[in-house]
């Protein structure tokens, strides 16, 4: 049976995307780097999951001799500051269901968790934003960014939520919306549910247990239902 579900954050939780990457061409703005990620140069770099690793990537695609990977790390630092301003000026919101399914399921008893990407900071403003909660509150458990070495589609992040919970991976659930993040739940052995977002409509979803719009299309419940092992 299962006794947790374990939600991955952007895309998943709330449509953050554009809000990063409005954060990261801030921040390139405010250092003149001639940087400027379009939503199809976003598309494509997503594919690099961590903003750390996503600035790497650039500037290696690119061929340029810099930012050196110190430098990435600062600059990354203070994007984040610009997306936590960017999410407590109150513009995101949560996706369809997903308040609801995480209330009803604290409510019968089952914990939940969450294995990210994206820093805990983040997480931490967007559950302030969105939950007016401090984000220990909303989760029992935060897997999250640089506590793992390895990022999606890597397992670690799942792997590490399931450690933290004291469980193993029958006994929990994943909800994800990218390919990447399903690879690593499936990786890491959990049934995972996926609601393709914004920037993954047109993702390769195989191994997930089921797709679904969202969490209020009208056969959502027996969906939820077929994953816990109740259908
Ligand atoms: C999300 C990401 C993150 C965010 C930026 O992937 O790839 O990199 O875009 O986050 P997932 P940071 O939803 O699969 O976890 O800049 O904080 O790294
Ligand atoms: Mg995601």
């Amino acid at each position: 049976t299962i006794e947790a579900l374990i939600f991955d954050v952007d895309g998943t939780l709330s449509e953050t995307e554009e809000a990063h990457r409005a954060a990261f061409n801030q921040t390139f703005d405010a250092h003149d780097m001639g940087w400027h990620w379009t939503r199809a140069d976003y598309t494509r770099l997503l594919k690099t999951t961590g903003g750390k690793e996503r600035m790497r990537a650039h500037r290696d695609a690119e061929g340029l001799d810099g930012p050196d990977d110190d430098t990435i790390a600062a600059l990354h630092k203070e994007k984040t500051a610009r997306y936590a301003a960017l999410v407590e000026s109150g513009g995101l919101g949560l996706r369809p269901g997903v308040a609801d399914l995480i209330f009803r399921a604290r409510a019968a008893g089952l914990r939940v968790a969450v294995a990210t990407t994206t820093n805990r900071p983040n997480v931490e403003a967007l559950c302030r934003s969105c939950w007016g909660k401090e984000a220990e509150e909303v989760f029992e458990v935060i897997a999250a960014g640089d506590e793992v070495a390895a990022k999606k589609p890597a397992p670690d992040v799942f792997q590490l939520a399931l450690d933290r919970l004291g469980i193993t991976a029958d006994k929990a659930l994943a909800f994800e919306d990218s390919r990447n993040g399903v690879l690593s739940a499936t990786g890491a052995g959990i049934a995972t549910i996926v609601t393709p977002s914004a920037y993954t409509e047109t993702d390769d979803f195989s191994g997930a247990v089921a797709i679904i719009a969202d969490l209020t299309e009208p056969h959502w419940p027996e969906v939820l239902a077929d994953a816990m092992g109740q259908g």
